[in-house]
Formats: C-alpha cells, sequence, structure tokens
C-alpha cells in the first residue's frame, strides 16, 4: 500500500486548487488593489529558493508573456546579492517560500525593506519570519504538507503568484484579460482531478519499466521551470541524474551526450510548434535513446507509443501547473522502484538555514 506523504500530497492537488479558488483568491484580490494603489509597481521580482525558485519561475513567464507586465524570477539568493538594477522603475519583491524560514529568501526580504522595495511574502505559513518581516503577507492556504519534497505546495506557490498578477492587471484595468483566462482557472481543480485519474497508472509503469541511469527533461515556455522541478523531484527523491532544457536549446550542446541507456522526457501540450519538437524527437530516438513525450497531442502520441497522455479537454492557461502532476508521480514511482523514502531525503531538510549577507 503506497502510503507516503509525498503521494498523498500530489493526489491532494486538485483540492487545493479548489480552496485557493474559494478562499485564497479573494485575499489575493483585495492585497493587489490594496499594493497598486499604494506603490503602481511595474518590476515584479519573483523570488524562491530551490523548488520554491522554480515555482517563481512559473509566474514570471506569464506575466512577461501574456499579461504584459515585467516579471522577473530569480533566486533569493541572487535578489540580495544584486537587486535592485539601477533601471527598475517602482520594483515590488514577491518573495515565494513554503515554510517562510529559509534564510536566503527571509534575506530578501530584509534587502527589500532596506532599499525601500516594497515585499510581499507568499508562503504556507503566516507566523514564519518572511510573514512578520514583509510588507504584505499572503499564505496561500496549501497547508500541513508532512513530506520534505515539495508538490502541492510547489503548484499552490506558482498559482497563487499567478493569480496575484492577474489581479494586479485588473487593478491596473491595463488589458483585457487573455482569452479563457476564467474558464481555465474554473476548471482547473476538475482538471487537475483529471489528469491525476488520467496519468497516474502510466507514470507508475514508465518508473517501472525505466531502464535508464541518466534523464533529461526537455521543455519550453512555462513548462521549462515545470521541467526543471520534475527533475528536481527525481534528484531529490532518488538521487537519479538528471538535467533539464529549454527544448530547443537542446540540440546546441548537450544534444553530443545522446546515447542508450539515457531517458529523455519531452513535455508537447497540443497546439503550438508540434513540428518542429516532434522533428528534433525523432532526432534524439536516432541515437539510441529513449524518448517518451508527456502530451495530449494527437500526432505526439501516435508516434510515441510509450508516451504519458494527457487529458485531451484541460486548459491551456496552466499547462505547467497541470503537468507538474505526471513529472511528480513518476518521481515518486521512481523513488519506490528504487526503495527509497521520498518523504525524508538524504542529505534534505524541509527548509533550509545559512549564512548570507546583502
Ligand atoms: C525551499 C527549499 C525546498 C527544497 C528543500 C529545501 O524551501 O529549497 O525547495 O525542496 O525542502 O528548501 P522553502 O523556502 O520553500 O520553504
Amino acid at each position: 500500500m503506497d502510503s507516503h506523504h509525498m503521494l498523498k500530497e500530489i493526489r491532494e492537488q486538485p483540492q487545493a486548487f479548489g480552496r485557493m479558488l474559494e478562499d485564497t483568491r479573494p485575499r489575493i484580490r483585495s492585497m493587489a488593489r490594496a499594493v497598486w494603489n499604494a506603490y503602481r509597481p511595474s518590476t515584479f521580482y519573483l523570488t524562491g529558493c530551490g523548488s520554491s525558485y522554480y515555482a517563481a519561475m512559473i509566474p514570471a513567464h506569464y506575466y512577461s508573456y501574456t499579461l504584459g507586465l515585467d516579471g522577473r524570477a530569480v533566486p533569493s539568493s541572487e535578489f540580495v546579492w544584486y537587486a535592485p538594477g539601477p533601471e527598475d522603475c517602482s520594483p515590488i519583491l514577491v518573495a515565494l517560500s513554503r515554510s517562510g524560514r529559509t534564510s536566503e529568501s527571509v534575506e530578501a526580504i530584509r534587502k527589500a525593506v532596506s532599499v525601500g522595495i516594497p515585499s510581499i511574502a507568499v508562503t504556507s505559513d503566516s507566523t514564519s519570519t518572511m510573514s512578520q518581516e514583509c510588507d504584505y503577507s499572503l499564505d496561500t492556504g496549501v497547508t500541513s504538507e508532512e513530506s520534505v519534497i515539495m508538490t502541492k505546495t510547489f503548484t499552490g506557490g506558482a498559482l497563487a503568484v499567478t493569480l496575484l498578477g492577474i489581479e494586479l492587471n485588473e487593478a491596473q484595468g491595463r488589458l483585457h484579460p487573455p482569452e479563457n483566462l476564467e474558464d481555465d482557472l474554473a476548471k482547473l481543480p476538475s482538471d487537475a482531478r483529471q489528469v491525476v485519474s488520467a496519468v497516474e497508472d502510466q507514470a507508475k509503469y514508465r518508473a517501472e519499466a525505466a531502464n535508464a541511469d541518466r534523464f533529461i527533461y526537455l521543455g519550453s515556455g512555462g513548462l521549462y521551470a515545470s521541467c526543471l522541478e520534475g527533475a528536481l523531484k527525481l534528484r531529490e527523491t532518488s538521487y537519479a541524474a538528471s538535467e533539464c532544457y529549454h527544448t530547443m536549446e537542446f540540440r546546441h550542446g548537450p544534444f553530443a551526450e545522446l546515447e542508450k541507456g539515457i531517458q529523455v522526457f519531452s513535455v508537447v501540450p497540443k497546439g503550438k510548434n508540434i513540428s518542429e519538437q516532434l522533428t528534433l524527437l525523432k532526432e534524439i530516438s536516432g541515437t539510441g535513446a529513449t524518448v517518451v513525450p508527456i502530451s495530449n497531442e494527437p500526432a505526439v502520441i501516435e508516434t510515441y507509443k510509450n508516451s504519458i497522455v494527457m487529458p485531451d479537454s484541460i486548459g491551456s492557461h496552466f499547462a505547467p501547473i497541470l503537468y507538474m502532476i505526471p513529472l511528480q508521480l513518476f518521481a515518486y514511482y521512481y523513488a519506490m522502484k528504487k526503495k527509497r523514502n521520498p518523504d525524508e531525503p538524504r542529505n534534505l531538510t524541509k527548509f533550509v538555514t545559512t549564512e548570507i549577507k546583502a
């Protein structure tokens, strides 16, 4: 019986999204209006460490390429050591952290306070240091994650900061909301439920069938951050060698390392740039490496019978969040295959405390 916290918490994501839309979004809406009226921010530093940094990269892409906001994802330590840039116009810090206690992220808040940049702490613990010391504390409402490994707080954090961008856009009446955005948002919990039930057995089978000693993850747009997190989950839970690239960037050098014994995950949602990605996957297969697409694109699924098939009807706006589910499940079941305990990985704690100075 699979009784690890990590699996339970992966399966809890649909409910967590439902609760966030009901309880957290109204709080985000009022905070966005207060922040806009007080500061008129235009440069958004989205920071975090480890999984929280990758979680910040998902809304950063969404801010820049969908909402038209200047979203910059940087690791907390980089913000502490280098921000703000001389040309930043009315910057604001949005610091993401499950615990609210990670040293570099706490220091990022303190740096913002010291240079007069308004700060929002987005955490799963409103009693944490970051929540106490920031200007605005946003509790995602995604609580009680027992596993050291972040799963529902990863997707919950990415969703919370994405919602913040959507509400800030509305607060300033800048742009018409992107098409289908509200529809995709309303069906996000049911889409996630569909994904969990559609892919869990596939991910388990792929994990048990995996005969590779190195894994490569390819994703573009917001899905690049999802793939970074998918690769990190595999390293954190079963210490397997894994790396991640922007899909089309893979040809420019890393392609040289391909050979039999390497497995390449390629995340390909239906719609854009399919022929280019299919051409690349064909070239990768030609080296003897194993290609495993994660996709709901018919042309991809027909070509690669070992694909992890995502539901056809899921919305596109939150694909980077929904495609996390098969990536998390593969990492979990691969750890089971390797007889590892994913809830207590070696050399890793729930949050890191270390020395860092601006
Ligand atoms: C950040 C983090 C986690 C990682 C590990 C150590 O924690 O790097 O991403 O999985 O647990 O801490 P937080 O700032 O999000 O609490």
